[in-house]
């Protein structure tokens, strides 16, 4: 492969719901484009993007992957992203390093929230954007239909450029609305003839022209004076009226396409080729340097690229895919760790293929490119070429909203299992692990039970490793509601030395949130300076346990106001003790509660599933606080719940919509547990310590 300028490189990252055609559209780009001799087929699992066993064997894109070709002078790297929901991360990742994301939309499939979310992740990115009716092949009249439904759904100035030409019953060719005129494909898709428009269509095409011209009127001042004086416009105009929208994101025009005879591709690969900008024409990148925002132009003194995406390859091991942001990146350069301050050389370079790799001997700002064999690379580091306070400032990925506790099922099995998932989160950003330190157990968390379940069969068919699930404990906390004075005295006369140590403490409830905070009010010495950190770290010791539950305590305020000491005696152990019992104390007599962690839900709904949800939410103790209703029917509802209540909150959701709903969530804050379900949350606590003790 050529070395290529910024101005010949196109990105382009394919999302949409799962199974509209993604991997599909690529593979017929690749055989029309001449990349690939033979089509493969997402039934058959021989597609270029699908290579991985995983995705094979579930028919379905698992991981986003990297494929480039040549076409029309320029290089163009289209990235496959995952269409199924719990992969949403992969796109998002995706969405960073791009300039241009096409949406394929299935054209015998409403459009669904899911699509619209998919959608909707693309709002702030500043994006060229355009949409892909595939599987036109199904049902060629069904695209006017289409249409409305996404200029409903998706937006006013979705315009298709294109409408899909029927012979017999057959989609054979799209009649070019820009042009006027008709495209037959050839060939097998590979080539296509140009001929003046039939007769029957002409008055269709005039009509989606005229809506063209007044919504690139809409938006480019100068195309509109001349439009609504009525002048000819050129068909340079119009190409330039249009590229100017579609580079700016505000016009998304439609093709219609069939992946399975590829009639329709070659046209819009080609325009996508042609039209949609590079990394040059996209200025809204943010970095910061030096503590300060900047753009692009903010950092051209140096070469800063990003990794995106790792993938663990059987044979290859880590492969790391990066994108350039500015500079030229060289076998051998130095680059600089910002997130970490270690430096790094990348030895060889590749451009990929699905698979495949090849080696190339540089790469140019808005390119991406890959890398093997590199250890310390983590997905979102920024790294810089000579070194620079430099870093990408990052889209947010979502936050989990599946839970699940994993156990070995011996030792060997839970060492394994400690590094496998710690693998697998490094390729999969969206896959968290954590320990929890309350039940001392590891957890995932990730977007769904698919996602778990892939990692899972892995663990067992490629590792061997044995191990068992269950529901992951809430992490509860504790608290006091009332203000106390608590007093201990440490005094213990052995043999030789002796320990003393005696402490007066006030204990106040904080707000929530605020966590913890000492404050030293002994007057005249009367315990000596050296040893006030001693009673912090007691009273700090006893607050890992609370006096209900065990729970870790939170939101205090500790006062020590009063204490005496011992010439000799005294010690850091001493008040060491002194604290943690003192604090123990309080802490008993402070009317202590039970906090648990609240979540914030966003749902996604359609508006017929409103009074369901709302109350099915009631009964999980929720409290909806805002329900936005969508000009497309989508209903969004934002609830607060308690976390406990949402563990396995998807399963309820999709036997709710019948599969339709989907829903995010995050950690929002922590409040009170019920009094009623008090002693069944202190009992749960109390059990996992034993437990623990026990083992
Ligand atoms: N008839 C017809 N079927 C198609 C077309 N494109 C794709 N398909 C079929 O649609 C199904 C889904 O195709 P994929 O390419 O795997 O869809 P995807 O969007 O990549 O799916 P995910 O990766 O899971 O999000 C497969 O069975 C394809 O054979 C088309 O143009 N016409
Ligand atoms: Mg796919």
């Amino acid at each position: 492969m050529k070395v290529y300028n910024t101005n010949d490189i196109v990105n382009v990252a394919l999302i949409g719901e799962h199974k509209t055609g993604k991997t599909s559209f690529l593979e017929s780009v690749f055989f029309v484009s001449g990349g690939i001799k033979e089509k493969g087929s997402v039934e058959t699992g021989n597609t270029v993007c699908d290579f991985d066993p995983e995705e094979i064997k579930r028919k379905m894109t698992i991981r986003s992957v990297v494929s480039s070709i040549e076409f029309g002078g320029k290089k163009i790297n289209f990235i496959d992203t995952p269409g199924f929901v719990d992969f949403i991360g992969e796109m998002e990742m995706a969405l960073e390093v791009t300039e241009n994301v096409v949406l394929v939309v299935d054209i015998d499939r409403e459009i669904t929230p899911e699509t619209d979310r998919i959608w909707h992740a693309t709002d702030e990115l500043h994006l060229a954007k355009a949409i892909i009716v595939n599987k036109t092949d199904l049902n060629p009249s069904k695209y006017r239909q289409v249409v409305e439904d996404l200029k409903a759904k998706i937006g006013k100035y979705v315009i298709p450029i294109e409408i899909p030409y029927v012979q017999n019953g057959q989609f054979t060719g799209t009649i070019d609305i820009i042009h006027e005129v008709l495209i037959i494909y050839e060939n097998g898709g590979k080539t296509y003839k140009k001929l003046p428009i039939p007769d029957e269509y002409k008055e269709l095409v005039k009509n989606y022209k005229d809506e063209m011209f007044e919504d690139i009127s809409d938006i480019d001042e100068s195309f509109m004076e001349k439009y609504l004086a009525g002048e000819e416009i050129s068909l340079e105009e119009t190409i330039k009226g249009f590229r100017d929208c579609i580079t700016k994101g505000k016009i998304i025009p439609v093709f219609f396409v069939s992946s399975l005879t590829n009639v329709g591709i070659l046209n819009a690969l080609e325009i996508i080729t042609e039209e949609f900008p590079s990394l040059e024409g996209h200025q809204d990148v943010v970095f910061t340097r030096d503590g300060k925002e900047v753009g692009l132009d903010g950092v051209k003194d140096l070469t800063i690229v990003t990794p995106f995406k790792v993938r663990i390859d059987p044979y290859t091991g880590k492969v790391v895919y990066l994108k350039v942001w500015s500079g030229i990146v060289k076998p051998g350069n130095e680059f600089f760790i910002t997130d970490i301050g270690n430096t790094t050389k990348f030895q060889h370079l590749y451009s990929s293929f699905g698979k495949n790799l090849e080696e190339i001997p540089e790469v140019r700002a808005g390119d991406i490119f890959v890398i093997t064999k590199v250890e310390g690379l983590k997905i979102g580091y920024t790294l810089t070429s000579p070194k620079g306070d430099v870093k990408l400032k990052h889209i947010s990925l979502p936050s989990p909203i599946f839970f699940i506790a994993i156990h070995g099922k011996n030792r060997g099995d839970e060492d394994k299992l400690a590094e496998l998932l710690g693998k697998f989160a490094e390729e999969d950003p969206s896959f968290l692990v954590k320990f929890n330190e309350f039940s001392k157990e590891l957890e995932v968390h990730c977007q769904g039970e698919t996602q778990f379940n892939i990692y899972a069969e892995i663990l067992k068919d490629r590792y061997n490793v044995e191990f068992t699930t269950d529901v992951p404990k809430i992490s509860y906390k504790e608290t006091i509601t009332k203000k106390v004075e608590a007093h201990y005295k440490h005094k213990k006369q052995t043999g030789g030395h002796g320990q003393y140590g005696e402490v007066y403490i006030r204990v106040e409830p904080l707000e929530r949130g605020k966590g913890f905070e000492f404050v030293d009010e002994i007057k005249g010495g009367h315990i000596p300076k050296q040893f006030i950190p001693s009673v912090e770290k007691g009273v700090l010791s006893a607050m890992e346990e609370g006096t209900l539950g065990k729970y870790p305590v939170t939101d205090v305020k500790v006062t020590l106001y009063e204490g005496s000491y011992h010439e000799v005696d005294s010690s850091d152990i001493s008040f060491q003790i002194a604290g943690w019992h003192a604090m123990k104390i309080a802490l008993e007599e402070g009317a202590p509660a039970i906090l648990e962690p609240i979540m914030e839900a966003n749902i996604f709904i359609n508006e017929e599933y409103l009074g369901a949800i709302t109350e099915d939410l009631n009964s999980r103790r929720g409290t909806v606080v805002n329900i936005d209703r969508k000009d497309d029917g989508t209903t969004i509802i934002t609830a607060y719940v308690p976390m406990s209540e949402m563990i396995k909150y998807s399963y309820a959701l999709g036997s709710i919509t019948k599969g339709t709903g989907r829903f995010t969530m995050k950690l929002s804050y922590y409040d009170f547990l019920p009094e009623r379900l008090k002693n069944e949350v202190a009992e749960i606590g109390r059990k996992i310590k034993e437990k623990l003790q026990n083992s």
